[in-house]
């Protein structure tokens, strides 16, 4: 039986015999006792009334909100592996510890990052310790458990207990993940950035998660217009929220060089001194960079440098003549145009410059991959193409880096371990024949920066409009023939910043598609359904806005 029965089953048997004494009080005291006595034995049974009364009224209150609060585990997104909810309530106070298990540093960090998540709204003061004792007091416990089953490194089994929550993963990456899912058990109000008056209640449950694919990535180009290292950071911090774990940054294109590089100082400073529109432009230091690596990092997020070439390099070209088969440096270049730049192929300076380039941010980049980006080289002859990109391919391994490409370089010869990207279905079939690892970007699906629909005042329309459902109802892994889930590695959305601005620009077309594009990257394909997702995604309304994000309120959502 469970408490909340046990209550009620406690409250009829003191209702029975109330009764009974009421009647018998009555009786007793109104013939014999008219001074006083009346009162004082009705002080009992009053004070047992207004009991039943508080007792009764907040149990209808528990389960209204208990309703609710069990909705908060139908609304996830992603949408995790298994979930059981249960009757019972878990309520947060400030009395709360976060005991981590093993001590170490990383644990302890992991503790502490939820507790400012949950001091932030709540005003309280929950601290972090290592382990001891037995679950109990509403403690939080964080524990890594080697033998685990969880698939995965991210994997993660969270258990919500009326006097304990225990959140279980084989890897520090999994606790991270499995917070996440924390925050979205709990009323919106988690997400704001002030104190809230509001229950810090959860029903008592038990999730079992782990993702479908490894890589899930949110692109952000910083080289058509430049964004600063806090409105990168802001972008991690809401792909964070939905369980993204690659963020690709393209930092250089005609438009922009974004990275300082000490060997060739004036990428940045010519290089990086415009963006589209003849704005100011600007550059990351290279602590800068660091900066955005490590922030990246502390979230389990590893970043993917992005270089493009041969083509759009007007940045770079503009920069240093040497690097133009004429020995002339171009103007810089503020339009929206693709295609038109080829560094020199055949000169030798090019792959010294490569080699500089590359080496530099390979250093800074702790994470195992290097973009090359290798699209629409348009001023590039095939036959040169594929020479250039079997020469970077060789730098990138020099540098101890995977090498990472967009569709276009499936016509060069691939190591095994090269990662293609696809985002353009005329290169289909080489992508496919190459049997290599696929990330998925179909311009079509998951371009972030086409417009939703013809109202849409921001983005492109190149691969049509990209509405939330049809951003929603595709599955990766039967897009295209012969490219099946084993050979892909996982799904990216691209956000290309022609005609973005501002960091309320950014948030307005990534959301509310990103976590429809995360949780077809988190969650078994199966169930998926428009009708049913809908409902959940309205119930993220309310997040989004305590998270301040500047989201398309998209008419096909019934918005909470
Ligand atoms: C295509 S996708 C590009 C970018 C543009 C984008 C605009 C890809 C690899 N190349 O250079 O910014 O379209 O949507």
């Amino acid at each position: 039986m469970s408490t909340e029965q046990n209550i009620l089953k406690q409250l009829k048997t003191n209702i029975q015999q109330s009764r009974f004494s009421v009647n018998q009080s009555i009786n007793k005291n109104r013939f014999y006792n008219l001074n006083g006595n009346f009162f004082k034995a009705g002080i009992p049974v009053i004070m047992l009334l207004i009991l039943f009364i508080i007792i009764n009224s907040c149990k209808s209150e528990i389960s209204e909100s208990s309703v609710s609060l069990k909705e908060n585990y139908r609304n996830l997104i992603p949408k995790p592996v298994s979930v059981i909810v249960s009757d019972g309530i878990y309520t947060l106070k400030n009395k709360v510890t976060i005991y981590v298990e093993p001590e170490n540093e990383e644990m302890m960090k992991l503790g502490i990052y939820l507790a400012e998540l949950l001091n932030t709204p709540t005003g309280f003061n929950i601290k972090v310790q290592s382990k001891s004792g037995k679950f109990r007091r509403g403690n939080i416990y964080l524990t890594l458990h080697k033998k685990d089953t969880l698939p995965g490194k991210e994997g993660y089994f969270l258990e919500v207990e009326k006097n304990y929550i225990h959140l279980v993963a084989k890897q520090p990456e999994g606790i991270f993940r499995g917070i996440q899912t924390l925050r979205q058990l709990f009323n919106p109000a988690i997400e704001q950035s002030t104190i809230q008056q509001v229950p810090w209640e959860i029903a008592t449950g038990k999730i079992t998660d782990y993702p479908r694919f490894e890589w899930r990535s949110a692109m952000l180009d910083v080289s058509r217009h430049f964004f600063s290292v806090n409105d990168v950071k802001r972008f991690i911090d809401l792909l964070t929220a939905y369980k993204i774990n690659r963020f690709h940054i393209h930092l250089a294109d005609d438009q922009g060089w974004r990275i300082q590089i000490n060997s060739w100082p004036n990428l940045t400073l010519h290089g990086g001194s415009t963006e589209v529109g003849g704005g100011k432009g600007g550059y990351y230091t290279q602590e800068e960079y660091s900066e955005i690596v490590n922030y990246a990092r502390e979230h389990y997020i590893t970043v993917v440098p992005e270089i493009d070439m041969p083509g759009h390099t007007n940045a770079a070209l503009a920069s240093y003549p040497e690097l133009n088969c004429n020995n002339t440096a171009p103007e810089l270049y503020t339009g929206m145009r693709v295609g038109f730049s080829s560094l020199c192929i055949h000169k030798e300076i090019t792959y010294k410059f490569l080699d500089d380039v590359i080496g530099e941010i390979a250093n800074l980049t702790p994470g195992p991959y290097f973009h090359i980006g290798g699209d629409e080289a348009h001023s590039t002859d095939k036959e040169d193409y594929i020479y250039f990109i079997n020469r970077v391919q060789e730098i990138v391994r020099s540098h101890n880096k995977l090498m990472v490409g967009w569709d276009e370089i499936s016509q060069a010869q691939l190591d095994s371990n090269t990662i293609l990207q696809h985002w353009n279905s005329s290169h289909e079939k080489l992508v496919i024949n190459r049997g290599l690892q696929v990330i998925m970007s179909p311009g079509h699906k998951m371009y972030l920066d086409m417009k939703y629909d013809s109202t849409t005042k921001l983005g492109l329309t190149w691969a049509g409009y990209i509405n939330v459902k049809d951003a929603y109802t595709w599955d990766p892994a039967t897009l295209i023939d012969g490219l099946g889930e084993k050979n892909i590695l996982g799904t990216e959305s691209p956000l290309w910043s022609e005609t973005l601005n501002t960091i309320k620009d950014i948030e307005y077309m990534t959301f509310p598609r990103l976590p429809g594009y995360a949780e077809i990257g988190w969650s078994p394909p199966g169930w998926r359904n428009w009708d049913e997702y809908k409902i959940r995604l309205s119930s993220h309304g309310p997040r989004f806005k305590a998270m301040e994000i500047n989201f398309h309120q998209s008419e096909m959502v019934d918005w909470q």
